[in-house]
């Protein structure tokens, strides 16, 4: 998978070549490549953001070095594989105001061949750039939760973590991909490991019990439990 990241703190994505993600990087599975937008303009400052047209508080980002940037990128993309295999890129901007990023999305999205995401900051980003984008490919507007962040950069990090161990040959071991938390739709069942018994705490005796049918009962049992709990919204449906 190729994914292309345009952000004015390109630094934040540094972290990317740690633990299992950089792994996946060395490895050729995962090419990723970090755009500055202060590059894409032509004035001594460096300019990225404006006022708001019509007023109002904070700065909007102006839509030019937005163009120059992801027409560079789209160039820069292999349209003849792309296109021909319905693979052109998809473009991601993250934002509180987008459909909510869930495990659903990110299985859905480690199936394309490349992503770009698009990192606003200030009060957004000229509405003209989603616009001409969207007439000219595909688009989404994704947001992690209901809470504002300052910027786009953080929710990109975890979009591109939650995305990427999903892609083949990323995690040693598939089978941990299965049982873990909304990939059932319910959250995950707790873990043990040795000792037996910690500061007086048993580990639940069925998991020392070696029968594998009792055990994965408690466990969905456990996992069924939890959601009711915490998370009944996802119960139902
Ligand atoms: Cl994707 N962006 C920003 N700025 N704030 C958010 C968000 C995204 N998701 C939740 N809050």
């Amino acid at each position: 998978m190729r994914i292309d990241i345009v952000s004015i703190f390109p630094s934040y994505f540094d972290t990317l070549d740690l633990s299992l993600l950089g792994k996946a990087k060395d490895r050729g599975l995962l090419d990723l490549r970090v755009h500055d937008l202060r590059d894409a303009t032509h004035d001594r400052h460096r300019t990225v953001d404006d006022t708001p047209t019509g007023g109002g508080a904070g700065m909007v980002m102006k839509p030019e070095p937005w163009g120059e940037m992801l027409d560079e990128i789209l160039l820069d993309t292999d349209s003849a594989t792309d296109s021909a295999t319905g693979n052109d890129p998809l473009i991601i901007f993250p934002s509180p105001a987008g459909e909510v990023f869930t495990q659903r999305m990110a299985r859905e999205l480690a199936h394309e061949q490349h992503l770009i995401f698009g990192c606003g900051r200030y009060e957004g980003i000229d509405q003209r750039v989603f616009d001409e984008y969207s007439a000219r490919g595909r688009v989404r507007l994704v947001s992690l939760g209901d809470y504002v962040l300052n910027g786009g950069e953080v929710a990109v990090l975890a979009m591109i973590e939650a995305i990427g161990r999903l892609l083949p040959g990323v995690v040693g071991n598939p089978d941990s991909l299965v049982e873990e938390s909304h990939e059932d739709g319910l959250l995950e069942y707790p873990s043990y490991t040795k000792p037996p018994v910690w500061r007086g705490r048993e580990v639940p005796p069925v998991l020392l019990s070696g029968n594998h049918g009792a055990i994965a009962a408690w466990r969905h049992e456990q996992s069924l439990e939890r959601t009711r709990q915490v998370r009944p919204d996802l119960l139902e449906g």
